[in-house]
């Protein structure tokens, strides 16, 4: 694996010559290393070999991701930012491709590291919830102008009516024999089906519009400087066109949970309103220019509908046997399915508040919603 690591990262575009090559984060999808390079005069690089169980058309993701970073670069440039340290910058092969296949058919990318930046796993400050809104709003922003086509390389990723198609096969099939103790969290999911198929509708029908969405707006894919303001936003293997209000939600499932993801403590998880709160700010700083009333309206839901399926995904995954998410423990996708639960408990409990929030931080913005 060392060796050929090494053989793999000399085959894209790098300045510098390799110093090191070493795992980096905690993603439950793809293999992450950073390349150090020799010398501080070269940058250093993020190698990543993609899980091509999920994401099964890699060269098209690319192509989205080179799309929507050129065009953010384009809007970076425009007023005098730094390109390479605002966007994303995917280096290509020595073939000029976006990608690599190696011997074993596993497709791998490399996109510049971007120095001097911080990643958090937890909003601990209101500022930092109101970085985080303002950088993931800004991103919205930028694309909100973007007119080419991006390929749906991940066709249902955030739509609940194909998350039951799966949920019922996986229930029907039971592969691995676990549905039968799991009636109380199963019951979780089917009491809220009506609710949130009725949501989905909207965007169905076209009420609530399509727009370019990052699709994965946890804390952890957004890089701040030492100052705490948003630089840029990472991890674009899921960009796609759906709604803004799945990024809203699902960064609000990360940032404002009191506790891990796969806390085992549930007493330690709850939704924050004072993080809630600064975020929203944050987004609508940003957002308001280009947010429709019927958006605005939704932004509380979001946080309820992306926890909702988030409970449903982990919960799917341990009843199918544990083959999408990495898990560390035999056990571990039922705990995330308790956690995320706990949190959708808390944003139930306190979604009349959150809502009043929503509504009191447009009260200064409202004039310029769209109709
Ligand atoms: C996955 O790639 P990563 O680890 O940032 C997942 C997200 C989930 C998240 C849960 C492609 O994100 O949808 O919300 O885990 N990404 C994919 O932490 O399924
Ligand atoms: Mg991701």
């Amino acid at each position: 694996m060392k060796n050929n690591i090494y053989s793999i990262a000399k085959c894209f575009q790098l300045e510098g010559s390799i110093k090191s090559i070493e795992p980096l984060g905690e993603g439950y999808i793809n293999d992450t290393f950073i390349i150090v390079t020799e010398g501080s005069e070269f940058p250093n690089y993020l190698l990543q070999r993609k899980n091509k169980q999920i994401f099964t058309d890699v060269p098209a993701m690319m192509d989205n991701i080179e799309k929507i970073t050129s065009h953010l670069k384009g809007k970076i440039n425009a007023v005098g930012g730094n390109p390479l340290k605002e966007a994303m910058t995917v280096i290509r092969t020595n073939a000029d491709q976006l990608y690599l296949i190696d011997e074993e058919e596993e497709y791998w990318t490399v996109c510049l590291f971007i120095e001097d930046s911080v990643t958090y796993e937890k909003a601990d400050t209101e500022e930092l919830a109101y970085a985080g809104g303002k950088g993931i709003g800004k991103f919205q922003r930028m694309t909100s102008d973007f007119k080419e086509k991006l390929t749906d390389i991940l066709p249902g990723f955030h739509n609940i009516r194909y998350r039951f198609e799966q949920w019922d096969k996986v229930l029907s099939e039971d592969p691995v024999g676990r549905k039968k103790d799991l009636r109380k969290e199963i019951a979780w999911i089917e009491e809220r089906r009506d609710e949130m198929l009725a949501f989905w509708k909207l965007v169905e029908e076209g009420t609530i519009p399509i727009r370019v969405t990052h699709n994965d707006t946890k804390i952890n894919n957004i890089l701040f400087d030492q100052k705490g303001d948003v630089l840029c936003v990472i991890d674009l293997d899921t960009v796609l066109s759906s709604t803004v209000l799945n990024d809203f939600g699902d960064a609000i499932r990360s940032y404002t949970n009191t506790g891990l993801e796969d806390d085992v403590d549930l007493g330690n998880v709850s939704m924050d309103m004072t993080i809630f709160k600064a975020y929203v700010q944050g987004y609508l700083s940003e957002t308001k220019s280009f947010l429709t009333e019927v958006e605005a309206d939704y932004l509380a839901f979001s946080a309820k509908y992306i926890t909702y399926e988030q409970v449903l995904r982990f919960l799917m995954d341990y009843i199918d046997g544990d083959n999408y998410y990495k898990i560390k423990y035999r056990e571990h996708n039922i705990v995330r399915t308790h956690a995320q639960f706990k949190l959708l408990q808390s944003i139930e409990s306190q979604f009349e508040e959150m809502k009043f929030v929503v509504k009191e931080a447009l009260l200064t913005t409202a004039s310029t919603l769209k109709k």
